[in-house]
């Protein structure tokens, strides 16, 4: 498979494809934002490559100029859902340990409400 290509199994490639239906809140050539399924604050949406990498390690090391882009993309969909000024968090779980369930890189712009830390 040739880095970055869509994957058939991947849950994520469909939702790009427009094969998999999603509330769709901003799209440019590269990325796609939607609002996560399973919301854990009050704005909850996830950023993604339409470019399929596993995760934001490999995304960075293959395209490092694409994963710079993306958090540019998670601060204009933060600044859209205007929770840009109250402060907002930008999570990357990577690897099932740490919580990935999907393996499409995608990160997660949580905000609307006070965020503790540590996370869990
Ligand atoms: P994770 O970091 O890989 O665990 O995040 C995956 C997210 O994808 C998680 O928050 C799910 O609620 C979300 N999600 C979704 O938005 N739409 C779906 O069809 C599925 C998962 I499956």
């Amino acid at each position: 498979m040739a880095a970055g290509e869509a994957q058939a199994d991947c849950l994520f490639c469909k939702i790009v494809a427009g094969d998999v239906p999603a509330t769709v809140v901003r799209e440019t050539k590269d990325f796609v934002a939607f609002r996560d399924i399973n919301p854990q604050a009050p704005t909850h949406i996830l950023v993604i490559p339409r470019a399929h990498y596993p995760n934001a390690g490999e995304l960075g090391a293959a395209e490092p100029e694409l994963a710079g882009t993306l958090l540019a993309e998670a601060a204009a969909v933060a600044a859209g859902e205007g929770i840009d000024e109250t402060g907002y968090r930008v999570v990357f779980n990577t690897g099932a340990g740490a919580g990935q369930t999907v393996f499409h890189v995608h990160a997660h712009v949580m905000g609307g409400r006070g965020l503790t830390w540590p996370p869990g």
